[in-house]
């Protein structure tokens, strides 16, 4: 067996199944050796495409992602993914190859400090030494990257090293990192006594959760929004932790304009996990200051809080049942849903609209669906629009807001789960991955891309409008979404209004093949729209 094979083995016995990437010469070795350790290997188009795959993996099953990258230009074009997963705090880990440690002095054509470039957005770099134990260097690396706050790290593996024969005994490193302890916070009693009067003299809370982990459980959550009458608002990081017909979820918090209509009649604001990597960089603009549970020391939060305690939020909201005072009814968070949508629906026109198509499409997608927006104007319809079955299933690049994401998250999402998805993106990200699309074949689940074609980079057209500057940059082509989809073996549709969408929906799941669905709307009628949402 060789350095690599041990590699591969250990991922495949850490429980890792996929990679993704884009071969080099300098990963040959180890790419074989996924092949024969069981380790699927996808190969993307481009690298950041590949790192968004391995991220997306891991957002969905928990496990590390892992991307190979080549060594230079593979790891400088992987960057942008790399970022992503970095601020979502997605643990990847990254292996590159590297010149024979001989020649590296002398090396000048690819010859750049690549862990000098990753090292902003890593928590750990390595490189992989002749003599050095590889299985206890990847469990090193995957406990570095899975714990704490989460994030990738990069393994130099040169060529010359992993193909070598390998003599190490197993020294019980896998086996070490499934003993992982875990600890439970004891919060101040003192601070939690001070929210329990709080809260069961509030006459209107409300409670937002967000933060990156799963730290409330959908029963605690289901059953303080119940007994306590609280209606409650998801960040996007936390969409479908509270099921999408439990009569107090409220929504989606994004920090912006519309969910002013519920907190600026609330009393006690509660927030589990205010960390602000899934909303608007704005502070806080409703008028009562939160109360702030924090799972954690070190959450990236951006406000002030009335107090911050911290605590395991599933044992502090278990303990908080008595809502006495709540005047919230269900039909108060009826009436808000209701509200947030004719706000958003308002707009329309004779042609189609951007949010017609995210809600019509939405409307069609069955209920398990797995929704994944890219950055852009239909970003925020999305949030507020679609109906997540479970947490998970709402993918987006929430901190870095990278366009072209969608493309390569809906790929990796169903190659990872069979489980549908609806993939939304702006013509502009569309443009940026125009041939992946063809990475969703051979998934395990459908997958139906929504384009909005409005011909612009509408998001930044509307703001240069706004501040009365001219239109620089922000026009698109015309794009044939079928010719575009067929040309490279998917199927691919043009719509021009709500029915012909609708149309094209009708069976759309059914299908084995990817398809991209071309929604041609008018960019006009999505002025008022970014009026309603940011003010
Ligand atoms: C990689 C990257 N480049 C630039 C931006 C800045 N940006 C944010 S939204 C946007 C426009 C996106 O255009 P499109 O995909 O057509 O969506 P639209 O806003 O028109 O719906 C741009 C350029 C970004 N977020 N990511």
């Amino acid at each position: 067996l060789t350095v690599a094979d041990r590699i591969a083995a250990t991922l495949a016995e850490l429980g890792i199944r996929r990679a993704y990437g884009l071969p080099g010469e300098d990963h040959m070795t180890l790419l074989d050796a996924f092949a024969g350790a069981g380790v699927e290997y996808r190969a993307a188009y481009n690298e950041s495409s590949a790192v968004i795959m391995a991220a997306t993996d891991a957002a969905i099953t928990g496990q590390p992602g892992v991307v190979v990258l080549s060594l230079a230009p593979g790891v400088s074009n992987g960057m942008n993914g790399l970022v992503h997963a970095h601020l979502e705090g997605l643990p990847v880990l990254v292996f590159s190859g590297a010149h024979p440690s001989a020649r590296r002095p002398f090396v000048i054509r690819q010859g750049f400090d690549t862990e000098e470039l990753v090292r902003p957005t890593t928590k750990w770099t390595a490189r992989l030494a002749e003599g050095a134990d590889p299985a206890a260097l990847v469990c090193k690396a995957v406990d570095i990257a899975m714990t704490g706050r989460r994030g990738p790290v990069y393994l130099e593996v040169p060529d010359d090293v992993v193909s070598a024969e390998e003599s190490f005994p197993d020294n019980g490193s896998v086996e070490l990192l499934r003993r992982t302890p875990t600890a439970t916070l004891t919060p101040d009693p003192a601070a939690v006594t001070r929210l329990a009067t709080r809260l069961s003299s509030a006459t209107r809370p409300v409670l937002v959760v967000g933060g990156r982990a799963a730290d409330v459980s959908r029963d605690v959550l289901a059953r303080f929004a119940a007994t306590v009458r609280c209606p409650v608002l998801l960040t996007s990081g936390q969409q479908g932790a509270l099921a999408p017909d439990h009569p107090y979820l409220a929504g989606t918090f994004l920090n912006g304009n519309l969910e002013a209509t519920l907190l600026e009649r609330s009393d006690l604001i509660l927030m589990v996990n205010p960390e602000g990597f899934d909303h608007y960089n704005r502070a806080w603009g409703y008028k009562t200051t939160p109360i702030a549970i924090t799972s954690a020391p070190d959450t990236e939060w951006l406000y002030t809080f009335d107090e911050r305690i911290l605590a395991d939020p599933e044992t502090l909201l278990t303990g908080l049942t008595s809502g006495g005072a709540s005047e919230w009814t269900e039909q108060d968070v009826t009436d808000y849903r209701a509200g947030i949508r004719a706000a958003l629906l308002q707009h329309t026109g004779d042609q189609l609209s951007a949010v017609e198509a995210v809600d019509t499409a939405l409307a069609a997608a069955p209920a398990e669906v797995r929704v994944v927006a890219d950055a852009g104007f239909s970003k925020p319809l999305v949030a507020l629009l679609a109906k997540i079955s479970e947490r998970g299933r709402y993918l987006a690049s929430n901190a870095l807001s990278t366009m072209g994401f969608s493309v390569p998250a809906a790929s990796a999402a169903a190659h990872a789960q069979a489980v549908p998805v609806l993939a939304f993106l702006g013509d502009g990200s569309l443009l940026m991955r125009a041939a992946e699309v063809a990475l969703a074949r051979d998934a395990q689940a459908p997958v139906v891309f929504l384009a909005v074609m409005d011909r612009s980079l509408s998001q930044i057209q509307i703001k240069q409008e706004r501040k009365k500057l001219r239109d620089v940059g922000v026009q698109l082509p015309e794009v044939d979404c079928q010719k575009l989809a067929e040309s490279v073996g998917i199927r691919g549709v043009d719509v021009h209004s709500v029915a012909e969408l609708r149309a094209a929906l009708d069976g759309a799941w059914e299908q084995d093949s990817p398809l991209l669905i071309g929604a041609h709307v008018d960019g006009a009628l999505s002025r008022p729209l970014f009026e309603v949402l940011r003010g």
